[in-house]
């Protein structure tokens, strides 16, 4: 399918991109009976063929194949007898195999190593330096296929290791830049001019002069951005910069022009270095460019999005790449978005965090000295470094520069539900039904391409969804909202003047262009028809987009969209064409992501797009489509929305959400969803949770119930199920699973008040909503690694069983005073700092708060349109000092930009012994007024052998009880007007 077009016009890309690459004449020792045919498709040609590692070898006699595998590749010549064990060590794959100049074939020949020596390669010895520890390399060959030969070509050194996953080929210490003159200071900072050492070319076209601008740009935030100072390179559309120099920053800058030029980033507070490229291997050419720095310690979370098996990294030369793929979740793919940040915790337990602002396809490896090496293939190194120094902070100020989250509405922290499949309306009604038999509360119902009209964008199916709209309107006023997704990609195959978003889109020219700028890109999804792909960073794009999103809400009357397949996500590799063979859609370094090709699943590198190459741009694609959508939402229901994105990147929690994807009903499943929720709250994205009970595979009861326990805590709790699985709704899985589901939902609806407020705070200070127990307990190093346990906000922590068959938890007690959900009891003092074991039988998640906060909660109601009307309550849980505080943010739950109309309510909390007060501000929104307090849990009194007076406002109040045995006070018929300033006293015996 391509060929054709490759002989036409490849002549004329391959003259500039094959300029200085050495045509090798063609010497092969391999008889012609022996040619095992490499590329066995039409269009071959010299170039395609090397790259993939064969050899290129015209025949004159027909059938005889002309690139064809060599002994280095697999399958190789080598018997499996003489085959000589290139890995004994165990963990040995292909990457790590071919990095050892080795060979990989797979065999089903018993005892016979898949990892084998090249007898043409000689294994280390010569070119062997011992002045680098296995530790300290950087690869000089991160494409496969490495062999001493090539190794020294490229000026790098060959040395075996017996470590696993260590490049046998790693650059010289001297690899990279010397300093033009002196660093010089500049406004805001320094600037240096950086030239090229000599020294032989990984991948051609390095850049042989370039500048490197240091910018102190706030006392917590610097920039270091290494560009190219006399071509413009593609950079992010992200504006992250400031006025003026910092006048007292957190960091001290040192640079350093031996062994190469390298710069040291170190906290002004300790001196500790954070960040250090004196390992060298800076490379800077036109498709390659590399940057490796040590780190302060082993601590590093972050980077994304991945299945990732612990929150805290494994630093054993672990790579992650990064290009936004459409793959259901998969440990070691790179997954739907792209975030290129990392929180190093300090070996002082301080953290800073580390943003490469970059959008091209990319890879990093982790390893033990600790160091990182990242490798991207365009753009420009552009590095923000936030100096927290507490964790907490670090987000802050991560989000203060990228955008901070958007506010969700209050629904939108309810329960949703949602499948792929319900196949007709009839089953949809039966799944709600069963919600409402329940009584499980339920606030959203999601509405996926099931229900479109043959997966046409923005209609719904009039057959199997007869009355849809209709049935939409009837759910809302039951107080269950709606959500309908949309996919990218719009049908071409409908017949002229009846698809309005194909002929709109067609007359406002909205599509990506193939590389002439001219051609729309062609795809194949869901429709039946081939596809154009939106160019959302067009801007005829974003008002054809919005103007579709708001004409199909006079179809189906949404609250809020779910915008799947932005990756953007397609059925053929690169287009139906198929790709041009060149340099951008065949990069000489392809990053380790998944895929032979950068263009599988996706688009062709070399398409256009408004704001860049889809080469530059393709992890923007679900980022540059969030805004718009969000507006189009927003201007059409006149309210706060939510839009719910698959594809993200930097900045997309300013206007999008996020679920974590394609991901399996299996119980190891539960234990990734902690971590990968916990992630995108580093990377700004709080409102955030995984398909609660899995959406690919059938679900068993005992897992989902678990489950629906756990998931009533993820930021975003909705259960998603993928087409023809096992039905998994809370209703249908028995009376006991829908009662647990219930319970704990319950739950979650009554600390939604809190919840609430935990996200008016991501929204105004970037705080994180679910939050790993080291972001309030880093000095405790115990706390470092714990992903099984969350918490929400300071407060609020959640054990749940993650293993099938358990009935107690493992559970780690941070050191405070804790209390127990369901009772208030105090859990013993001498468990603090400790592993202990909390029963958990199958209907118990254990839940407890944390001394020294005050939650506010609301008596829960099968939808927050309901919950919203009852009375609210206080949880006062004292520390060690008798003493909590907390606070309140009230608003209608949906009005646009609430906060910043100041129509919203304010109240802080305060407890010391024997006293809580509240005090409102604000009070922009009348909504608290005619609202009351009915309830007050104090807990943390045990140590008093009775409470004899409790005073409201003075007045005595006598309707409360005192548990000694967990010294709980339970204040109970109050009708406090929660718009007033209020105190409550108890005396103490
Ligand atoms: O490949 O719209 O991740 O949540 O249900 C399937 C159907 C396309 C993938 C999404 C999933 C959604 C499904 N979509």
């Amino acid at each position: 399918m391509v060929s054709m077009r490759i002989l036409s016009t490849f002549a004329v890309i391959s003259a500039f991109l094959f300029l200085d690459c050495e045509v090798e004449s063609c010497q092969t020792t391999i008889s012609d009976s022996n040619r095992r045919d490499c590329s066995p498709w039409s269009g071959t040609n010299q170039a395609s063929c090397e790259a993939r590692g064969c050899i290129w070898c015209p025949h004159e006699t027909s059938g005889i194949p002309w690139c064809f595998f060599n002994d280095h590749v697999c399958p190789s010549l080598i018997a499996d007898g003489e085959k000589v064990d290139c890995h004994p060590e165990s963990g040995a794959s292909r990457e790590s195999c071919n990095n050892r100049g080795c060979i990989w074939c797979e065999t089903s020949t018993p005892n016979t190593p898949y990892c084998f020596s090249d007898p043409t390669v000689s294994q280390g010895g010569a070119n062997c330096p011992s002045d680098i520890s296995d530790h300290e390399r950087i690869d000089c060959h991160p494409d496969s296929g490495s062999t001493e030969d090539s190794c020294i070509k490229r000026g790098c050194h060959w040395c075996t290791s017996s470590i696993q996953d260590v490049p046998w080929c790693f650059a010289p210490k001297t690899t990279g830049y010397t300093l033009v003159g002196d660093v010089t200071q500049t406004a805001k900072g320094y600037t240096a001019t950086l030239d090229r050492k000599p020294t032989s070319s990984w991948y051609g076209h390095d850049i042989a002069r370039i500048q490197m601008d240091v910018e102190f740009q706030t006392n917590s935030r610097l920039r270091i951005k290494i560009f190219d100072p006399s071509v413009a390179r593609f950079e992010v559309p992200l504006n992250i910069s400031s006025t003026s120099a910092a006048l007292d920053p957190l960091y001290s800058v040192e640079f350093s022009n031996s062994p190469a030029f390298n710069i040291k980033v170190k906290r002004a507070s300790n001196g500790a270095t954070l960040f250090d490229t004196s390992l060298g291997g800076l490379v800077f050419s036109e498709q390659f460019l590399q940057f490796a720095t040590k780190l302060n310690s082993h601590n590093v979370y972050g980077f994304g999005e991945h299945e990732h098996h612990s929150l805290k990294h494994d630093m054993n030369w672990k790579s992650w790449g990064m290009y936004a793929r459409d793959q259901p979740v998969t440990h070691g793919a790179n997954l739907y978005g792209v975030h290129p940040f990392y929180m190093n915790v300090e070996t002082s337990n301080l953290a800073h965090g580390v943003l490469v602002l970059n959008s091209n396809a990319q890879d990093v490896t982790l390893s033990p000295l600790p160091s990182l090496k990242y490798r991207t293939i365009g753009g420009i190194l552009d590095i923000y470094m936030f100096l927290g120094p507490s964790p907490e902070n670090v987000v802050q100020q991560y989000t203060q520069a990228i955008g901070r989250p958007v506010m969700p509405p209050y629904w939108a922290l309810g329960f949703h539900l949602s499948r792929y499949g319900y196949n007709d309306i009839q089953t949809l009604k039966d799944t709600v039904n069963r919600m409402r038999a329940f009584n499980i509360p339920h606030d959203v119902q999601h509405g996926d391409i099931d229900m479109m009209d043959r997966r046409l964008d923005f209609t719904y199916d009039p057959v199997n969804f007869t009355g849809l709209p209709q049935y939409v309107r009837d759910l809302k006023n039951e107080g269950t909202r709606w959500i309908s997704i949309q996919d990218p990609c719009i049908s071409i195959g409908e017949p002229a003047g009846t698809y309005r978003p194909f002929d709109l889109g067609q007359s406002m020219d909205v599509w990506v262009k193939e590389s002439d700028g001219v051609t729309n890109a062609e795809g194949r999804v869901w429709p039946d028809a081939n596809v154009y792909f939106p160019d959302y960073s067009s801007t005829s794009c974003q008002s054809w987009w919005k103007q579709m999103s708001i004409e199909f809400h006079s179809t189906i009357e949404y609250d809020g969209m779910w915008i799947d397949m932005n990756e953007p996500a397609s059925f053929v590799t690169g287009s139906v064409k198929g790709c041009y063979y060149n340099q951008w859609n065949n990069p000489l370094y392809k990053p380790r992501v998944y895929g032979d090709v950068l263009a599988d699943k996706t688009l062709c590198g070399d398409y256009l797009q408004s704001f860049g190459s889809h080469y530059n741009t393709h992890n923007l694609f679900g980022w540059s489509q969030s805004p718009v959508t969000q507006e189009a939402v927003q201007e059409v229901t006149g309210k706060r929305s939510i839009v719910l994105s698959r594809s993200t990147f930097p900045g997309s929690g300013s206007t999008s959400v996020h679920w974590l994807g394609d991901n399996h009903s299996l119980w190891s499943n539960l234990h990734y969803s902690i971590i990968g929720s916990l992630e995108f709250n580093l990377f700004g994205i709080p409102f955030v949770g995984p398909d609660i009970c899995g959406f690919g595979g059938h679900t068993t009861e005992e897992m989902c119930q678990r489950w629906m326990q756990l998931g009533a805590f993820y930021p975003f709790s909705r259960n998603h199920n993928g087409l023809g699985w096992r039905e998994q709704d809370p209703g249908i899985l028995g009376a006991e699973v829908a009662r647990v589901s219930r319970e704990s939902l319950e739950i979650r609806y009554t600390i939604l008040p809190y919840m609430y407020t935990l996200f008016h705070h991501a929204h105004i200070d970037g705080s994180t909503v679910m939050r790993p127990l080291f972001h309030e307990f880093v000095t405790d190093t115990a706390t470092h690694a714990i992903d099984r346990q969350f918490l929400l906000g300071p407060a609020f922590l959640v054990s749940a069983v993650l293993n099938e068959g358990k009935t107690s938890v493992s559970a780690y007690i941070p050191d405070a005073r804790w209390y127990d959900w369901y009772t208030g009891a105090e859990v013993s003092n001498s468990l603090r700092k400790s592993w202990t074991t909390l029963p958990a039988p199958l209907d118990f998640i254990p839940l407890h708060v944390r001394g020294g906060y005050i939650l506010p909660t609301q008596q829960p109601a099968n939808s927050t349109m309901f919950s919203r009307l009852n009375n609210l309550g206080l949880i006062v849980a004292l520390d060690d000092n008798e003493e909590a505080s907390g606070d309140l943010f009230w608003d209608e739950g949906d009005t646009k930009d609430s906060f910043e109309n100041g129509e919203f309510d304010t109240v802080e909390y305060t407890a010391v012994p024997g006293i809580l007060t509240g005090i409102t501000s604000n009070l922009g929104y009348a909504g608290l007024f005619g609202m009351e307090y009915e309830t007050v849990r104090v807990m943390g009194l045990a140590h008093y052998l009775d409470i004899t007076d409790v005073r409201v406002n003075n007045q005595q109040h006598n309707l409360f009880t005192f548990t000694s045995s967990t010294g709980v006070l339970d204040i109970v018929n109050l009708t406090l007007p929660a718009h007033e300033d209020f105190s409550i006293t108890w005396t103490a015996l």
